[in-house]
């Protein structure tokens, strides 16, 4: 580790210098890549003549610079492993360096890599420093014209942002293509495709009536997995225009499926490059849930174009300013095309798992950080995640029609500039009158609110008191908070069932209202009321705190069966069944039988013989919460008591309403030709929780319906979920052959084996970590591709819970493994990978000791700047 230095927020400088128009030279070759780049560089009027110019680059080999045509002397420059230096320039020059760059050997996958022989980019957020000396910070905005260079054969397809302006035929081996791009972006923004690809084409037309050329460019073997991607694309082109005024503004929209790729996929101008598990997908090969989330990856990054590219970040500490907007979008565009109830359930069933565990752990951090040491860490749950919620709430506070005002106005105002947050907050302020003040608050504290509510009903004076008080938790280098503005959307139930008039302070405010806490402490009295209402707060999850709210079991099951607000229903349903698990916990701690109580039963059995008027939203209400959700609710975490306890629950509703459960899968059994519409995708959801309960008796006639549903092939979830059941079974009799069938069957295709190994590396029995070993030696596997480390070695950890705990910490030891080889190969991805090490704070002292001592070996290697700085933050804790 060279020089861990923390960069900070307050120590931002304006640019000394702005590159008004970019030329790039590309020659491409593996092993060395020429990058020529000629810069037309301006001083800034406020920078002084002595300023020296300083560019970023990584990993170059320098081979000249020159100013207006003139070579430059070695005295004239200086140039480390960082940055080179020009001492003396004039105001406004022609700036020529030439660099050579090895593709081939990147296995960081930023900056110029190499997929499968296929050349790409990734440049955000300081990649572009690795193709050449350069500005590499968002707040210098450059017109770019890239010649690209390539062989004839190898390399048909050239491709950059913008339009195609020339293109010629150089000799037998090679050609080249220009691009031009009209419209000034930051570095990050920068894209460069080459390779033998085919391409998928549409067009749309936009509201104003311009016709937009669509493209998708993959390798030929996967031209059958781009019809969804694209469709998608249209709706998401037509919902920007309908629901935020957006249009598109180039003449050609390009997507690249890339094999090899850090992140799901990069928005960069006019060439988005998406990793292909986010963009490729077909029934026979892909599930239900992947086609949703490819939908909502596709639209994200086309939103991009306005939340992002046109409008951009000053700097890196703004991304929640891009990220969260861009997420709350892709959320509202999930939502309008699907069930929305369902989307929100998912969305915070991630944020309160995943999200809120990062918010309790030693990378907590604010949703705009105000240090850091290298900012790819920073692409996180809370700044995505939590930073969607933060703009949710703003609606939530304006409501729709002054937030689309508000959101109208910020893109008017600062087209083509680089904004901080607090950009975005005044448009909200200034079309609302609203003071936000408290509110850039939620910017600036790390951690997740804790929201306590107590009501009192008294029958004298009919009224009912609501009280609320937040109240945040300290984290790393945040000791103190301060209250928060919360909107906090709420209902009163009454014993009928519907929701009550609510009046306050002899004021009418309708059947539900968004109550608005700014202190500590707040009451609320709602009066004419005959009798006690029960309170539903935070519907559909106004806000993202941790409530508190003491309701009866009885009281849970009567807002699961009542409350107007769906989300609600749900989140009622999820706490009972917590109820019920944490009962089971006790008794196994006290080593007592694991006996489930007749409510959940019976709350379940009235799900499932009730007609359901949503089946997505039913599913999930039939689904227990998940380990990891049951562990991020307890002051002490014992997995082995959870899981434990999570089995049992399932089997017992599995014995109990085994005859239910199967009558709900043959109603939902259909022959109908696969499709992705949401419709199906709820009956099969439906179904296959079914499947799942019936399955966990290990009743043989259970597993012959799981055999029978993989071996009829009908769609990939089908195939999955059954596969799944097998798998998992204690039972191996009929798990080994279906996997082995299954690995034969799909050996040609990467997406599917990915499949193939979490399905493995999740079984729950004691042998799974021996498999993820064994299967780390299997040819489908290799280090360097994240999407096969995240499949075998992520999904194992994250998502197997039980076994990656062992208490003998081998899974320990296999994940550092892990992590210290992908650490020389790509710190992005170990410094990802390592994070569930570092959340030992709530484990028992066994566990933790042996998760401190794999995080000491790791600090004893020669560490990226990523993972020394999650480690650092770790070991301090
Ligand atoms: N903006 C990209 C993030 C890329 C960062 C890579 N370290 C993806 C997205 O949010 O759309
Ligand atoms: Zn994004």
């Amino acid at each position: 580790m060279s020089d861990p230095r923390a960069i900070y927020l307050k120590d931002y400088q304006v640019p000394t210098y702005q590159i008004e128009q970019t030329e790039l030279r590309f020659d491409l070759s593996s092993e060395a890549t020429r990058v020529r780049a000629r810069l037309c560089v301006q001083r800034d009027d406020t920078t002084s003549v002595s300023e020296p110019l300083v560019l970023d680059g990584e990993a170059l080999t320098l081979i000249s610079v020159a100013i207006d045509g003139r070579p430059l002397d070695a005295a004239e420059y200086d140039a480390d492993e960082h940055s080179l230096t020009l001492h003396a320039v004039p105001d406004r020059f022609w700036l020529e360096t030439e660099v050579e760059i090895a593709p081939a050997s990147n296995t960081a996958l930023e900056g110029l890599y190499q997929s499968n022989g296929m050349f790409c980019t990734q440049c955000e957020p300081e990649g572009f420093r690795r193709i050449t000396f350069y500005p590499d910070r968002p707040d210098v905005m450059s017109r770019f014209t890239t010649t690209v260079i390539g062989d004839r054969t190898t390399l048909p397809v050239l491709l950059s942002n913008g339009n195609p302006i020339d293109q010629c035929v150089i000799d037998d081996a090679r050609h080249y293509v220009t691009w031009e791009d009209p419209h000034p972006k930051p570095a990050y923004l920068f894209a460069l495709v080459a390779g033998n690809l085919e391409k998928r084409e549409d067009h749309f037309t936009t509201a104003s009536g311009r016709d937009v050329l669509l493209q998708l460019w993959v390798e030929t073997q996967n031209l059958n997995k781009t019809e969804f991607a694209m469709n998608a694309l249209k709706r998401s082109m037509r919902w920007d225009e309908e629901r935020f005024g957006r249009e598109y503004d180039l003449d050609r929209f390009m997507i690249v499926a890339v094999d090899d790729f850090n992140m799901g996929a990069m928005e960069n101008k006019g060439l988005n490059i998406f990793n292909s598990s986010a963009v490729l997908a077909n029934p026979e090969t892909t599930v239900d849930m992947m086609f949703q989330r490819i939908e909502g990856i596709v639209a994200h990054e086309y939103f991009h174009n306005w939340s992002g590219n046109r409008v951009t970040c000053r700097d890196w500490f703004q991304l929640a300013l891009k990220e969260g907007f861009t997420v709350f979008r892709d959320q509202l565009f999930s939502s309008d095309v699907n069930s929305a109830p369902v989307k929100r359930i998912e969305d915070v069933a991630l944020l309160r798992t995943a999200q809120f565990a990062e918010d309790s752990g030693p990378t907590a951090h604010p949703v705009r950080p105000d240090h850091f040491i290298e900012i790819t860490n920073f692409y996180t749950l809370t700044v995505y995640e939590k930073g969607a919620e933060v703009v949710r709430m703003l609606r939530n506070l304006l409501g729709w029609e002054q937030f689309r005002q508000g959101s109208d106005l910020y893109f008017d105002r600062f087209d083509g500039q680089a904004v901080r947050v607090e950009d975005f907050i005044d448009c909200m302020a200034e079309v609302s009158g609203q003071d936000l003040t408290r509110f850039m608050l939620w910017y600036a504290q790390a951690g997740t609110p804790e929201v306590t509510a107590t009501s009192a009903y008294d029958a004298d004076a009919r009224c009912l008191t609501l009280s609320l008080s937040q109240r945040t938790p300290p984290t790393p280098g945040q000791t103190e908070k301060e209250p928060l503005q919360i909107p906090v959307a709420m209902g009163l139930v009454g014993a009928d069932g519907k929701d009550l008039p609510l009046i306050m302070n002899g004021e009418s405010l309708g059947t539900s209202t968004v109550l608005v806490m700014t202190d500590a402490e707040h009451r609320f009295v709602f009066e004419n009321l005959d009798a006690a209402p029960v309170p539903s707060l935070l519907r559909g999850f106004s806000a993202p705190v941790k409530l508190h709210h003491a309701l009866s079991d009885e009281q849970l099951a009567f807002l699961m069966r009542h409350d107007s607000d769906g989300f609600n229903r749900w989140d009622a349903g999820q706490q009972l069944a917590l109820s019920e698990l944490e009962r089971l916990m006790a008794a196994w701690h006290a080593d007592e039988p694991l006996v489930v109580g007749d409510r959940l039963i019976d709350t379940m059995r009235a799900l499932i013989t009730e007609p359901a008027d949503d089946k997505a939203v039913l599913a999930e209400m039939l689904r227990l919460p998940s380990e990891a959700f049951i562990a991020e609710q307890q002051a002490e975490v014992h997995i082995d008591a959870i899981h434990h306890a999570r089995r049992a629950a399932t089997r017992a509703l599995g014995e109990a309403l085994y005859d239910e459960f199967a009558a709900l899968y043959d109603r939902e059994r259909s022959d109908a030709p696969y499709s992705p519409h949401f419709e199906q995708i709820a009956q099969r959801s439906l179904k296959n929780v079914a499947l799942g309960y019936l399955c966990a008796t290990g009743r043989p006639d259970a597993l012959a319906l799981a055999q029978a549903q993989f071996d009829d092939n009908a769609n990939m979830t089908d195939v999955r979920a059954a596969l799944t059941q097998l798998a998992h079974a204690d039972d191996t009799a009929l798990g080994e052959p279906a996997v082995r069938a299954f690995g034969e069957r799909w050996a040609h295709d990467p997406l599917v084996m990915d499949q193939w190994f979490a399905t493995q590396v999740s079984r729950p029995q004691p042998d799974a970590l021996e498999r993820v070993r064994f299967l780390m030696g299997h040819e489908a596997f290799s280090i360097k591709n994240p999407n096969r480390v995240r499949a075998l070695i992520g999904t194992f950890v994250n998502q197997n819970l039980v076994n990656f705990h062992r208490e003998d910490g081998q899974g320990y030891r296999l994940l550092a493994d892990v992590v210290i080889e992908l650490n020389r190969l790509n710190p992005d991805i170990a410094a990802r990978m390592v994070l569930p090490l570092t959340r030992f704070r709530r484990l028992d002292p066994v566990r933790r000791a042996a998760m401190r001592g794999e995080l000491e070996r790791i600090r004893g290697e020669s560490l990226s700047r990523s993972v020394f700085e999650v480690v650092e933050k770790a070991l301090a804790d």
